[in-house]
């Protein structure tokens, strides 16, 4: 609504108060852009979510616009438990898919979700994914 004010030309100074705003603008979307590449990039690294706690294996991953880390290197034929927390996310990384498993849920949108991963299952490469394949990450035990 407030657009349609600012489109309707007030004054003679108008096209270079127009395109002020759009320099700004533009900046605004440069600084916030970088800010959030670099949140981006600077996520948890995979060594700091894995943790062993009485003999059991956990990892932590985050969804929300994706998973983080994407990469997790864990120990191989650990009883493992797989949190994976929601942290206000309606993106689709709270669909959740680990076709190993052949676990699928759709998460609640804040929470923390656990999945158990026995020993047997704690080999090799694990992969989890949104349903629709657009997110993913990775587990590998070794
Ligand atoms: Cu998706």
């Amino acid at each position: 609504m407030s657009s349609q004010n600012n489109t309707r030309p007030r004054n003679v100074s108008n096209g270079m108060n127009k395109s002020i705003l759009v320099s700004i603008c533009v900046s605004l979307l440069l600084i916030f852009g970088a800010v959030w590449f670099a949140g981006r990039q600077s996520g948890p690294d995979s060594s700091s979510v894995v943790s062993i706690v009485g003999g059991r294996q956990l990892i932590d991953i985050s969804a929300k616009g994706g998973y983080s880390p994407r990469v997790v290197v864990a120990k191989a034929g650990m009883p493992t438990l797989l949190r994976v927390s929601t942290r206000g996310t309606f993106d689709c990384s709270a669909s959740l898919v680990i076709p190993k498993l052949r676990y699928q849920k759709f998460l609640s949108s804040t929470g923390t979700e656990e999945i158990p991963i026995s020993p047997e299952q704690a080999q090799g490469t694990m992969q989890g994914l949104c349903s629709m394949g657009m997110y993913n990450f990775r587990i590998t035990f070794q």
